[in-house]
């Protein structure tokens, strides 16, 4: 225990009575406001914030680099519509933290980076102080608002501006810059209680206009060929039931993005989910709930969207999302919740139902995909090909549609996401509007420490190496996780050959890796899994023993395909041809 701790703890009883610190006053502000776990690595100058904040109470969750704190913490604001926290040191370790932050801001999750900072007078005439550097400015433009705090007295409303800046309108990352100075400054403790603030109503239901709810179903009750797209906004909003009633009544077919996949079972008769291209090329309306035109619909145009022309409606919180890629018809502007309640009351009590050559037309080409998956996920193939040892889990995922599926990579996220249905809400995450590599073990953990529920990760071998360290995390906090990693031997497939030298080709690893044996010098469990049944067989054992562990999947090296789904974005050119 350091000096500073001991005299602290010496003092702490009477000290409390009439003064109260930095420390305590942002672990109080975090309490007040219910934020009672951390995800960091700790080191100068916050390393005895996390001992005091682990002694009053807050979990503080350790780990081994800050980059997958940061992911935890993002994916803790999806999972609790609350900023997850991430705590980290000064220059590296915040710049570590800040790839989440950016992260959580595009993926829209409220998320509060605290990071301590070195000496103000010192760093900003750069006379070269201890991890010098100005954070604040770094990370503005990186996030939906950045604040620092220099007074004790201030910490009150520092918090209570970085929480209401998280998670009101459309939700994103902050930046709370906390030099080192403020942990130590001292204040009488009753003026330091009357400063915190306890932030009301942090997220304030934003109302959509009744003539845009009216204009919204005029135009989706026009359609003859209707679609819902539901995104991970909708998703966050937890209006799971208001949701789920308003696609049903309005009998149009819905696509839900990844990560909101089983906010409706994907098995639901409206679900067109394996018909997605159809659905896409032949609607005539397109309503969009949380759910944006980016790249990943392919911005709601070109040769995706076919030549029909279509009508979009768009539901969402922030008014700047509308018309950002093609024009919106009817936007409709609010929370997802607000908005959806109001659809439905103005829907009435006789919504005619969507037509039937639609319905059907939808069904028709969703059998007919899913009849051809059928038989290839069903292989016993040993080296397993991803369809084989895809099929298994998606069973185990059937049987246990409660636990939580993490999931990166390329050809592993994107067969993964087609293959693997989802039964609830928020249980699936991954690699979210970056398609970023990196989030699988941070998420996993947060996704066990928020929810308490058996966490299944399927990683790429690849995406698995950027977070790997932390499966010493999994087993310091003997969390439920069983990490699956489908080994391939690297990126996209492991059969590159480099043409010019002895150095091996960019996209290949180590061939025949065993990735489950650094799970083993942690105390967890390792397996080695050849076939389908084996993966089988070791994945049921660790869900049901919930002991951490990491099966390495053995795939065919041969078996992917480059970028997974989305090699059309690799720049071509007609000279690389010749
Ligand atoms: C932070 C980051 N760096 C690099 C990439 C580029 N990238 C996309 S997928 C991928 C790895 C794919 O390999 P793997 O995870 O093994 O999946 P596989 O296709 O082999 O199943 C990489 C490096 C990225 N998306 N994000
Ligand atoms: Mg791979």
């Amino acid at each position: 225990m350091s000096a500073m701790v001991q005299s602290i703890d010496a003092n702490k009883a009477e000290a409390r009575e009439e003064l109260t610190n930095g420390f305590h006053l942002v672990i109080d502000a975090l309490k007040l406001n219910g934020l009672t776990t951390i995800y960091g690595v700790p080191g100068i100058p916050i390393t005895d914030f996390g001992r005091m904040a682990q002694a009053e109470g807050i979990r503080v969750i350790s780990f081994r680099h800050e980059q997958n704190a940061g992911y935890a913490a993002a994916i803790a604001g999806f999972l609790t519509k609350k900023p997850g926290v991430c705590l980290t040191v000064s220059a590296p370790g915040f710049l570590n933290g800040l790839t989440a932050l950016a992260h959580a801001t595009t993926n829209c999750f409220p998320m509060i980076l605290i990071s301590g900072s070195s000496e103000r007078e010192i760093v900003d005439l750069q006379q070269g102080d201890y991890e010098e550097m100005d954070q604040l400015a770094i990370a503005k433009p990186l996030c939906k608002a950045a604040f620092r705090v220099l007074h004790a007295a201030d910490i009150g409303i520092g918090l209570a501006r970085a929480i209401r800046a998280a998670v009101s309108g459309r939700p994103g990352g902050v930046y709370l810059d906390l030099p080192a100075k403020l942990f130590g400054q001292v204040m009488n403790a009753e003026a330091g209680r009357k400063s915190l603030v306890k932030v009301i109503d942090p997220a304030p239901a934003q109302i959509p206009a009744p003539s845009a709810v009216k204009r919204a179903l005029d135009v989706l009750k026009s359609a003859k060929r209707p679609l819902i797209i539901l995104g991970k906004g909708a998703a966050y909003a937890q209006a799971d039931d208001a949701i789920k009633s308003f696609v049903e009544k309005s009998g149009a077919p819905f696509l839900p993005m990844s990560m909101a996949k089983g906010l409706l079972p994907d098995l639901h008769p409206q679900c067109a989910g394996a018909a997605r291209s159809t659905v896409l090329k032949d609607a005539d309306v397109v309503m969009l709930i949380g759910a944006r035109l980016n790249w990943l619909l392919s911005h709601g145009k070109g040769k995706t969207w076919g030549e029909a022309p279509k009508k979009f409606i768009q539901v969402d919180i922030e008014p700047k999302e509308m018309d950002s890629n093609v024009e919106i018809v009817a936007p409709l502007v609010g929370d997802i919740g607000s908005c959806v309640s109001a659809l439905l009351d103005a829907m009435g009590g006789n919504w005619p139902a969507a037509p039937t050559d639609w319905l059907n037309a939808v069904k028709a080409k969703r059998e007919e995909n899913v009849a051809k998956m059928a038989p290839r996920l069903m292989n016993n193939n040993s080296p397993m090909d991803y369809h084989g040892a895809l099929g298994v889990l998606r069973t185990i995922i059937k049987e246990r549609p409660d636990a939580i599926l993490v999931n990166e990579g390329a050809n592993t996220l994107d067969l993964a996401r087609g293959v693997i249905d989802m039964y609830q809400p928020r249980k699936r995450l991954d690699v979210g509007t970056w398609g970023v590599m990196g989030i699988g073990m941070g998420s996993a953990i947060a996704a066990s420490i928020e929810t308490g529920k058996p966490v299944l990760a399927v990683e790429g071998d690849s995406a698995f190496g950027f977070s790997g360290m932390e499966v010493e995390t999994i087993c310091r906090y003997k969390l439920p996780i069983c990490v699956v990693i489908f080994n391939n031997d690297g990126i996209y497939r492991g059969t590159d050959v480099n043409s010019a030298g002895s150095d091996p080709a960019t996209t290949v690893f180590v061939k025949g890796s065993r990735y489950d044996k650094m799970m083993e010098a942690f105390g967890g469990t390792g397996v080695n899994a050849t076939s389908p049944d084996e993966l089988k067989r070791a994945v049921n054992e660790a869900m049901d023993s919930g002991k951490p562990t990491l099966i390495n999947a053995v795939i065919d090296p041969a078996a992917g395909s480059e970028s997974g789904r989305i090699g059309n974005l690799n720049p071509q050119s007609v000279l690389r041809k010749k």
